[in-house]
């Protein structure tokens, strides 16, 4: 029997050399599609079906996404993980497939979208379908802790309060104890998943070198039309220019703070404690307008109170943001908008609340999800909102690969540039204010802005700057707490309101840390949006300050905008730029013009203040 087996494995081996030998004459022939070196024709099919794929992974992923963030329960987690994982896996499939175009000279179109189609996710995987799986898993998982999130003062048994609750007491209370509790209250939701974030970037690096890149933050400065490292030169370049408006606000609301809480609260110099910005990462400061007003200032309108007295509802303050949309004859919102959004926050289930703006089909079925507030931050925060859902159905029409914003900035800055359109000639012609206010009022509404737009440029600029340093390796998980403290107090000068301890996990109490959201996009965004605003001006012929022009009803400047948001991401970021506003370059000039004249009276009062 012996033998006999083994005669027959010889008869086999001479076969398949046979086999192989054949193989290799047919290689050798021209028209041989298997073996043959890839070609130009080649690529552009193998394009073409993997935007088929992508599209529908990423429409099954939306939904799915869509439902676990509307709906947060142990099963919504795993459908959404599942469909994460394959949307991962697939792009992750196609990505390695293109590799073997690699060398081969392609058409700029064709290599644009490979390039993009091994950036289409924001978390690579890596191959191993179980380290995939636990890194997807993960992700969801944390999002949903950071959802359902909530701080039970007196035991779970007692009332618990929610982010939103929580906003409201920092936003309103002038207690410091109060606001020191509720801050604190917040900031323990996040040590939960504190291993969860230490594995994910060990994971989600993992994918990030799998394919090509140093690790997750290279790959998301890579995404800029430029190398990784200029994009981070960039970004410095940016805040350099910045930082001597934020540090004159800087001064001049410590000063503020200091009348207002006194020296055993506020100290003379060092960072300030961070509960006393009206917000719970102190990002955006507008809440304490009442705290740091101008005196000289004459009184303008305070938009929350005109919006409560006329009680205004949720849909209602969504429609005032597509009547701005609609008078730059933007296409208007599809019914499916109105009926499949989310405006309010549920009694009866819990809900992802950060705001956001969906694209289930990437077509026409555009969606918000927020927990509206009747104020003036959601009213600014649903014309951020909508941009993103106007940029989206702009671009529907370009194929899967380009249906994005020319740069991630270019997504988050185009409601903010309407919202700088939101001016008292508009809200009056809107109807409502009676009256706008005179020249004499500017200075306070340039106080009020710059509390939130000037006030937010540091945070933007260092949560990714903690991000880049804990995926490079350069913050281990034994510093997270430590290396956020001293980013906080470097940029923004704050401090934690109590010592804090690698026991504490305070990034992960802001919302894109554990859903994994890149953060360097606002910081440009709130750069980008002053330049858009400038040139959009600039084109509607208003002369005079930048702070009293509106755009409102302009259809040619509207068609100007329409014709760069329906580019997408076919072409180089600068190219975009360059069609909104002739220049090619990000300009930190336009936010400076801006509040110039601000500029000049904070440096008056800080100088006034110091001599006293
Ligand atoms: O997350 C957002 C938007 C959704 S893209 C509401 N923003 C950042 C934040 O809340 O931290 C807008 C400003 C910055
Ligand atoms: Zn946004």
């Amino acid at each position: 029997m012996t033998n006999n087996h083994f005669g027959l494995d010889l008869f086999k081996i001479r076969a398949y050399w046979l086999m192989i030998t054949l193989l290799i004459l047919c290689a050798s022939c021209s028209n041989n599609p298997v073996a043959s070196k890839p070609t130009v024709a080649d690529a552009e099919k193998f394009v073409a079906e993997a935007e088929k794929r992508y599209l529908a992974v990423t429409i099954k992923d939306s939904r799915a996404s869509w439902i676990q963030s509307n709906f947060i329960t142990d099963d919504t987690e795993v459908i959404a993980a599942e469909a994460r994982d394959e949307l991962t896996k697939v792009v992750k499939e196609l990505a390695e497939e293109s590799r073997k175009f690699d060398g081969l000279s392609l058409p700029e179109d064709i290599a644009r979208k490979i390039k993009l189609l091994k950036l289409a996710v924001p978390l690579p995987a890596p191959s191993d379908p179980k380290e995939r799986e636990e890194l997807t898993r993960t992700v969801v998982k944390m999002e949903s802790l950071y959802g359902k999130g909530k701080y039970c003062p007196d035991g779970e048994t007692g009332k618990c309060l929610s982010l939103g609750d929580l906003e409201t007491i920092l936003a309103e209370n002038r207690n410091p104890e109060e606001l020191k509790k509720a801050w604190l209250g917040w900031h323990q939701v996040s040590p939960p998943y504190r291993k969860d974030y230490a594995r994910f970037v060990l994971l989600g690096n993992k994918g990030a070198s799998e394919m090509g890149f140093k690790d997750l933050g290279a790959m998301w400065r890579s995404n800029y039309d430029m190398e990784p490292d200029a994009f981070a030169a960039e970004m410095e370049r940016l805040w350099q220019q910045v930082k001597p408006l934020y540090d004159s606000l800087h001064t001049y609301v410590r000063g503020k703070l200091r009348q207002k809480y006194g020296d055993a609260v506020v100290p003379a110099s060092g960072p300030i404690p961070a509960h006393l910005f009206g917000n719970m990462w102190s990002q955006q400061w507008a809440n304490i307008y009442d705290v740091v007003k101008p005196q000289t200032s004459a009184p303008a309108y305070d938009l929350t109170k005109v919006l409560t007295a006329r009680k205004t509802d949720a849909k209602q303050m969504v429609k005032y943001g597509e009547t701005f949309f609609n008078s730059l004859d933007f296409q208007t919102l599809p019914n499916t908008f109105w009926d499949r959004s989310l405006f309010l926050k549920p009694q009866d289930r819990e809900v992802v609340c950060h705001a956001s703006a969906w694209d289930i089909d990437n077509q026409k079925d555009v969606r918000l999800k927020m927990c509206i507030k009747i104020n003036d931050e959601d009213f600014t925060t649903i014309h951020h909102e909508l941009g993103h859902n106007y940029y989206q159905m702009a671009y529907a029409p370009q194929p899967p690969l380009y249906q994005n914003s020319a740069n991630d900035g270019f997504h988050e800055a185009i409601g903010d540039t309407i919202a700088l359109s939101v001016t008292p000639e508009y809200l009056k012609k809107i109807g409502l204010i009676d009256n706008v206010p005179d020249e004499k009022a500017d200075l306070g509404l340039l106080m009020r802005l710059a509390l939130d737009k000037v006030a937010f440029l540091p945070f933007g600029y260092l949560v990714d700057q903690w991000r880049w340093k804990v995926f490079s390796g350069e913050v281990g998980p034994g510093d997270y707490n430590k290396a956020w403290w001293e980013l906080r107090e470097k940029y923004q000068g704050i401090a934690p309101p109590v010592p804090r301890s690698e026991a504490n996990f305070d990034p992960g109490a802001k919302y894109h840390v554990p859903a994994n959201v890149p953060y360097a996009r606002y910081f440009l965004a709130h750069i980008l949006q002053f330049q858009f605003h400038r040139a959009l001006c600039r084109e509607a012929g208003i002369k005079g300050p930048l702070n009293r022009c509106s755009i409102y009803g302009n259809k040619q400047v509207g068609d100007r905008l329409q014709k760069m948001l329906a580019m997408g991401q076919s072409r180089p970021w600068p190219e975009a730029l360059k069609a909104l506003t002739g220049e090619d370059k990000i300009d930190a000039t336009a936010i400076l013009d801006y509040f110039a004249p601000l500029k000049t009276w904070l440096d008056e009062q800080n100088k006034l203040l110091a001599a006293k």
